[in-house]
């Protein structure tokens, strides 16, 4: 099982912590393709060595290599945006986690597709029932 977790990073790392316990949770279900994207290192401004068009590649041919997508949709990200897109046109499953508690709104455009599957939580302890429902 190859998954693509999608998070901001240009859209703000506030949540970077959360992402990297997401994904040590993800490794539980399968091979995520973009474990680095939990670097409590990167930040949103420093880039990582490669330009823009390798970093646009690299994403879209690791999105076509999944078979399913976990987005963390709670700080919006144009670029996460645009994967869910690009991945319910590619006719992927696809999996937003959207934490509840905080100042922020989901876009209705990911709130509102019912081809995704958008789940609300609190807390890091509530993220493996709801990856155990989504990989059944
Ligand atoms: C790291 C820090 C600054 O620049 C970097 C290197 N950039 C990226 N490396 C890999 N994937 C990226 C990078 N920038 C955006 N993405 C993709 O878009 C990832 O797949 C994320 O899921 C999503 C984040 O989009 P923004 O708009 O928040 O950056």
């Amino acid at each position: 099982m190859n998954i693509y977790f999608a998070a901001s990073i240009r859209g703000g790392r506030d949540d970077q912590d959360i992402y990297r316990q997401i994904i040590e949770t993800l490794k539980d279900f399968g091979m995520v393709l973009t474990e680095h994207f939990g670097n409590t290192g990167i930040s949103s401004v420093e880039g990582t060595g490669k330009n823009h068009a390798e970093i646009y590649k690299q994403d879209m041919a690791w999105v076509t290599q999944a078979d399913v997508i976990v987005a963390e949709v709670t700080q919006p990200s144009l670029g996460v945006g645009y994967e869910i897109g690009r991945a319910e046109d590619m006719g992927k499953k696809i999996l937003c986690l959207y934490r509840e508690n905080t100042e922020r709104t989901l876009s209705a455009m990911i709130r509102g597709n019912n081809k995704l599957n958008v789940k609300n939580y609190k807390t890091i302890e509530d993220i493996r029932p709801i990856l155990e429902q989504f990989f059944i």
